[in-house]
């Protein structure tokens, strides 16, 4: 069974092969172009894989999933960090042409069995490190909640014949790749979502490998290029924009650090000559604060260009990134769902520090509308619209979903408020989706209301940001409770619940009742406004 999508209308499809967006190439074809050589792919720690090796494991690592029954247009659900493996893993698949979701690292138990519950896979491929995976009790959780897992492979879980480490090295002879057709999904990506469930995107071959290639030209990412990958390398930045896949696709170098840390990543940056990386706009904060506190960015002299996007950077910082790191910035304005626009690096100063950059692709199809849907004239600010060669049709099985997020000619409605410019470089000036945009990691304020709501002492639950100087916006609950709860305990009992930590609100409020709007809806800009309000008066 292939995995159901919708797809573009035929006569966009024709077009961006006509114009040579879309090579009918599975992304498979990002190693087959490296197999045989013997350069650097990745440095994981003490570990060094050259392109030849991941090649031969994830061979061997499809190979013998292959002799586990898992097989072409299944689906599976994989949960690693920012680890070699990972991408060993992910190419495995892509050669089998199974479509998988790859969960965050931070992700509990609330977010994976979400994700497997939708997509019903056979294969969960994860790590005893990580807390879920230390003895085999969530493992069942899950089979229960997706009953077709027949293989469950671990990393770190010794040496036994269902370890990652023994397939990765089992020597496959003959074997040969079969992935899906480049028009269907390779991978599902993560939408940091605005409903109480976390909705996936799925990605073609095609779409995804297309804004790759893009991405490397306006990145000028080649085989000298050594990145460094510091955000979540699941994450569709460090994955495609231009992320680890670009940098394969060039020949170069990928570089991993466990968290964006300056004590972490700035002797990474030394001991193996960093020239690129991404960041999101704390991570970059504290690398100033660590350069002042030094007095010296030395260690980062090989740097010279860093990618900054995720959430707004502020205009004060992005000054500061040329004079104290030394490098050139690159805005980028990205989403999982497709639509990525860069600054480019010979735009004038003005455009770089100030403005999110503009879209990969000729044929990317950006404009503005207002509450009704109508175009709004250049410069105002609204609803960010959007299709193109790479923007996803639709969610994975969310009609109704689909049917608000889409205007009725295939426009995708981001909930981003923008302004773009008479030069087509467009302002993020703010959003009106329910999400609370956390440093760069999403929140659905839904989600965590619902699972608030979920503690018996809570009658009604509210998520709101609050502006927070490093991380940009910060979570807040507000709470109407039937009787005094501590908020350790409301914290105590999401962690029950099992939700990524990022997700924990940062403040929890009580009142007696939630403003509602004149339709009866909780008036969040109301309660934003209110909590402004004490901020300042604090
Ligand atoms: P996600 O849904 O997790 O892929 O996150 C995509 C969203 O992140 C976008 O729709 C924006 O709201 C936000 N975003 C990404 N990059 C930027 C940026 N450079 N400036 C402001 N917001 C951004
Ligand atoms: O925030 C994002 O999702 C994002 C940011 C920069 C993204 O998906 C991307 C680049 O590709």
């Amino acid at each position: 069974m292939t995995v159901p999508y919708t797809r573009w209308p035929d006569d966009l499809a024709a077009r961006y092969r006509e114009k040579g967006y879309w090579l009918d190439l599975p992304l498979t074809d990002i190693l087959e172009r490296h197999k045989t050589n013997d350069a650097t792919a990745v440095v994981d720690g003490d570990l060094v894989l050259s392109y030849r090796q991941m090649a031969e494991q994830s061979d061997n690592l499809a190979a013998a999933l292959l002799r586990r029954g898992v097989k072409h247009g299944d689906t599976a659900l994989v949960q690693l960090g920012n680890v070699a493996d990972l991408y060993v893993t992910q190419f495995a698949l892509f050669k089998l042409g199974v479509a998988a979701v790859y969960a965050l690292f931070s992700h509990q138990r609330t977010e994976l069995t979400a994700y497997a519950s939708q997509i019903a896979p056979t294969l969960l491929i994860a790590d005893r490190q990580h807390a879920l995976f230390q003895d085999n009790s969530f493992i069942d959780t899950l089979c229960q909640a997706a009953p077709a897992i027949h293989s469950v492979i671990l990393r770190n879980d010794g040496e036994h014949e269902n370890a990652l480490e023994t397939l990765k090295t089992e020597t496959a002879t003959g074997y040969i790749a079969t992935p899906t057709p480049a028009d269907e999904v390779a991978f599902f990506q993560l939408s940091g979502g605005s409903t109480g469930t976390p909705k996936l995107i799925p990605r073609t071959h095609n779409d995804y490998y297309y804004s790759i290639r893009a991405s490397d030209d306006i990145c000028l990412i080649n085989a000298d290029t050594r990145y460094l990958i510091a955000l979540p390398a699941a994450h569709n930045f460090a994955m495609s924009s231009p992320g680890s896949l670009g940098v394969f696709y060039a020949g170069g170098q990928v570089i991993l650090a466990a968290d964006p840390s300056a004590t972490l990543c700035f002797p990474l940056i030394e001991k193996h000559q960093v020239t690129d990386t991404g960041l999101v706009p704390p991570a970059v904060s504290l690398w100033l604060q660590t350069i002042a506190e030094w007095g010296s960015n030395a260690q980062l002299a090989s740097l010279q260009r860093i990618q900054v996007g995720g959430a707004k950077l502020s205009e004060s910082v992005a000054r500061r990134i040329q004079s104290e790191m030394g490098c050139q910035l690159q805005q980028v304005f990205g989403m999982a769902e497709g639509l990525v626009n860069y600054t480019r690096f010979d735009d004038d100063e003005q455009t770089i520090l100030t403005t999110q950059g503009r879209p990969i692709s000729p044929d990317d199809e950006v404009w503005v509308a207002d509450e009704n849907g109508h175009p709004l004239p250049e410069g105002t600010t609204g609803r960010l619209m959007t299709r193109g060669p790479y923007t996803f049709r639709g969610y994975f099985n969310s009609p109704a979903h689909n049917a608000s997020s889409f205007d009725s000619e295939g426009f995708y409605c981001s909930g981003d408020l923008i302004e773009i410019n008479a030069a087509g470089n467009i302002t993020v000036q703010g959003r009106e989706k329910d999400q609370i945009n956390r440093g760069g990691e999403k929140i659905a304020a839904e989600e965590i209301e619902n699972l608030l709501q979920r503690h018996p002492d809570v009658i009604h639950a509210a998520l709101v940001s609050i502006t927070d100087e490093l991380m940009g916006e910060k979570s807040c609950a507000i709470l109407v409770v039937s009787q005094p709860v501590k908020a350790v305990a409301l914290r105590r009992h999401l962690r029950d619940l099992g939700v990524a930590e990022f997700k924990l609100p940062d403040r929890i409020t009580f009142v007696d009742a939630l403003p509602l709007t004149p339709v009866g809806k909780v008036d969040k800009k109301l309660l934003r406004q209110q909590l402004a309000d004490q901020q300042a008066q604090a």
